[in-house]
């Protein structure tokens, strides 16, 4: 099935021209404790294994949707208040993405992103992003989609976003079916107020593999892949005792083992996918001697080389210390 498919059906009997004028809406950034890493289906999205992750509160996405003039010769896409040239990255996939439900071939789509997340801390913004777009998308064209409905379609646009359109612990399931229609993210109903997530930017140099391709290579030829979808099961369900009983030792050690064996797996890829960087072994060396000395902490990575620190507020003044530059999140506040 393609992407295009998958949307037909998600959209079967719902409105295909826009309903107002434009429509506004809001995705916040998420962090996986236990990872997506490899996929059963490029062109969906479909996950090899389900995910959870904690969303960042007010670190996100905002965007304004509306019909660009009649007559605008492509998709005119603003981000952060600059205007995009159409063959940029970013308005490459925003296009593409508008491809998958645009009313006609010559309707064109005027797009105002503005995200808030700090550049310089190190979080991703595409799985906001594109939570953020589909929600716009419902809004705009009157589709008053159900959550379920709206997390697939956001994952149309980019794996994670199916998990951005919560707040708080969100489970990506995995699903089976072949056209992904079980596949999508529901909501932990559990608070966790005393939560924070520390962003520390070791390096922010361009990544040596992006997601898709390291992805696609470690299913095709790490050795152990096929032990991955069973470890993240057993994480996940360890994650939500950790939940349950707000344990940061047990959600800590769980996530960053988690993040660990994705490592391992990129690293066993061939050729090898190596995210770490001199200064992100000086790092987790600091977080690891921190924690024998008493400090409660614990970090997981992403496809890149800065640490994500996991802690409770009762910590936050010691972590400061330790990571004077880190960029602090309350996930509840
Ligand atoms: C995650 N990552 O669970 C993992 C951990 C990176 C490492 O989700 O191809 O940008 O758009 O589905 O969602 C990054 O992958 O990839 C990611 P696509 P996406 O957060």
């Amino acid at each position: 099935m393609t992407a295009r498919e998958a949307v037909e059906t998600l959209l079967a009997g719902r409105p295909r021209t826009p309903a107002v004028p434009f429509a506004e809406s809001y995705a916040p950034a998420n962090i996986a404790l236990a990872k997506y890493w490899g996929k059963r289906d490029e062109a969906l999205n479909l996950p090899t294994a389900s995910s959870l992750s904690i969303s960042l509160g007010d670190l996100g996405s905002h965007v304004r949707l509306a019909p660009a003039p009649e007559g605008a010769p492509t998709d005119t896409i603003t981000l952060n208040g600059a205007p995009l040239s159409p063959d940029t990255p970013f308005a490459r996939r925003a296009s593409a993405y508008f491809d998958l439900f645009r009313p006609s071939p010559s309707f064109r789509f005027d797009l105002q992103a503005r995200n808030t997340i700090p550049t310089a801390a190190g979080f991703a913004s595409s799985a906001s992003g594109f939570a953020a777009l589909a929600k716009a998308a419902d809004a705009l064209f009157g589709w008053n989609l159900p959550r379920q409905s709206l997390s697939i379609l956001a994952r149309l646009g980019s794996g994670s976003a199916a998990r951005s359109l919560a707040d708080g612990f969100v489970e990506w399931h995995a699903g089976e079916r072949s056209d992904g229609m079980d596949s999508f993210a529901t909501p932990l109903p559990d608070r966790w107020p005393a939560l924070r997530i520390g962003a520390c930017v070791l390096s922010s140099a361009e990544k040596p593999v992006g997601s898709r391709d390291g992805m696609r290579r470690s299913v095709r030829t790490c050795p152990f892949y096929s032990s991955w979808p069973d470890l993240v099961a057993r994480d996940i369900a360890t994650l939500h005792d950790a939940i349950a009983a707000r344990d940061i030792a047990l959600l800590g050690a769980t996530a960053e083992s988690n993040c660990l064996a994705m490592h391992s797996l990129m690293m066993a890829t061939r050729p090898p996918i190596l995210y770490f960087l001199p200064e992100t072994l000086t790092a987790i060396r600091a977080v690891w001697a921190a924690r024998a000395d008493g400090l409660p902490v614990w970090f997981t990575m992403d496809a890149g080389p800065n640490l994500k620190l996991l802690f409770e507020s009762s910590s936050e003044s010691s972590v400061r210390a330790l990571f004077p530059t880190a960029t602090i999140v309350s996930p509840f506040a």
